[in-house]
């Protein structure tokens, strides 16, 4: 069985949790976008673990891989190998597989993502981390690969070929060139591939071997599928694609292998960064899902800007993804809420919409149009089954599920593993 799962919103929605939770029938776990910039939650009893590369699959037996379509920061994937390792949770080259196509982020990229953003007029609110730089390097076919960072001679005939455009677009962002050819930046990299050097592996026959064994495999999202670069909220979005086809293109599976499609959909909407929220709330209720929803970045601990849940958007990500189901997260921040509000369509002008308009800046000025429903007090997030949801919290979940038309087969209801059940 393949099995794809993406965020529906603007990332964050708690695909680590449901991917940890599922992963103990999938034999492999495999990120195909994004790099260190996505940070996926994992919370088992009183361990929380914070990832960014390793895929959340990692705890029970399956084999975690990354695959070609990510970006790499080395240094960031070998912490987290070591943090893992120093909680007692190893990570051998037969739990992990890197492949060997997989883009590097080079610390000139992440000087060139600080440097951009920082002399941009309108800011994107990236996370710093070099995604972007990175993945235009793939494109310009000017990328360092993991299988050319195990090679000290290799890396250098690459690095020689593309140092002068790089000091030059360094130069112009204002920046200091010599970080291209610093030497210790470069002997430790060139450690570093040495360190992973056991784990690559080519993650595209892996997956295709092991489907046509019988045998399960997920792929993990990362980011949300309003921040896909081609289809998401332009320019306000990242620089992959975040949608369940990417998975195909960047693992190098046929679209005709997958079997079911995930969308993790959180009770409300979280964004953080730049780029409209139509939903977004400055008042009290604001406050108590921020607060409640402990919404703060994963990877760079900004705040989360909060909003009611906005259903145009989660209709065009299910046709963006053609999810077959749909995981419904954090319902047990709405407890407390005396009215819960469901932007059900936008007014733009004047004109009622039932689906978000193309421009990134018409979004920014719909106002959403609202349906109200009766809050509830009771405390969820010990709840086991569904049929112990009080009934004003389960009218609220079928109301989601008519209203997005794709069955909710669970409901989580707190970080841990066992606050989660079926609908
Ligand atoms: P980038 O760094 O180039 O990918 O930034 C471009 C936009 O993509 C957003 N983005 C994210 N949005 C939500 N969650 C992400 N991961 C972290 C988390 C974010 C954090 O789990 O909380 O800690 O701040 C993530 N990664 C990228 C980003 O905010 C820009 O809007
Ligand atoms: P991801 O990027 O989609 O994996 O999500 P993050 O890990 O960045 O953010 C989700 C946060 O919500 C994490 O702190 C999770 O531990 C937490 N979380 C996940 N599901 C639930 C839930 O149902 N209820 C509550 N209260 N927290 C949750
Ligand atoms: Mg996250």
């Amino acid at each position: 069985m393949f099995t794809i799962l993406t965020g529906s919103q603007f990332g964050d929605e708690g695909k680590g949790k449901i991917v940890d939770l599922l992963s103990k029938d999938y034999d492999l776990v495999v990120r195909f976008q994004g790099g260190d910039n996505a940070g996926h939650t994992v919370t088992v009893g009183e361990d929380v673990y914070k990832l960014h590369l390793i895929p959340s699959g990692f705890l029970l037996d399956s084999r975690v891989l990354i695959g070609p379509g990510t970006v790499l920061n080395p240094e960031v994937l070998a912490e987290e190998i070591d943090m893992l390792a120093e909680g007692g949770v190893e990570v051998h080259s037969d739990k992990l597989g890197i492949d060997a196509k997989t883009s590097i982020i080079m610390p000139y990229h992440i000087e060139m993502d600080g440097l951009r953003e920082s002399s941009r007029k309108e800011k994107i609110g990236t996370t710093k981390r070099g995604i972007a730089f990175a993945y235009m390097d793939k494109i310009a076919r000017d990328e360092i690969r993991m299988g050319d960072l195990v090679d000290s001679e290799k890396l250098m005939n690459r690095l020689s070929l593309i140092t002068a455009s790089k000091e030059a677009a360094i130069k112009e962002l204002g920046g200091d060139p010599s970080i291209v050819t610093d030497k210790e930046l470069i002997d430790k990299y060139l450690e570093l591939g040495q360190r992973l050097a056991p784990y690559i592996t080519d993650v595209s026959y892996e997956i295709n071997t092991a489907i046509a064994d019988g045998k399960n495999v997920m792929a993990e999202g990362a980011q949300g599928s309003h921040l896909d670069v081609i289809h998401g909220t332009q320019k306000f979005v990242t620089s992959s694609s975040t949608i369940a086809g990417s998975a195909c293109a960047n693992l190098g599976v046929g679209p005709t292998k997958v079997d079911e499609v995930l969308g993790i959909v959180k009770a409300y909407i979280t964004r953080v960064g730049e780029g409209p929220l139509p939903t977004e709330l400055d008042d009290e209720a604001g406050k108590h899902l921020h607060d409640v929803g402990h919404e703060f970045g994963t990877t760079t601990g900004r705040s989360r800007r909060c909003g009611w849940f906005d259903l145009p958007l989660l209709k065009k990500a299910i046709f963006l993804n053609g999810y077959t189901s749909v995981a419904l997260t954090k319902l047990d921040v709405l407890t407390g809420l005396d009215t819960i509000r469901l932007c059900v369509a936008y007014d733009l002008d004047g004109e009622r919409l039932e689906y978000p308009p193309i421009d990134t800046s018409d979004l920014g000025r719909c106002k959403p149009i609202y349906e109200d429903m009766q809050g509830w007090s009771d405390d969820l997030t010990d709840v086991k089954t569904y049929a112990d949801v009080p009934e004003l919290a389960r009218n609220y979940v079928e109301k989601l599920e008519e209203l997005m038309g794709v069955p909710i087969e669970y409901v989580s209801v707190g970080p841990g593993r066992e606050q989660t059940f079926r609908k």
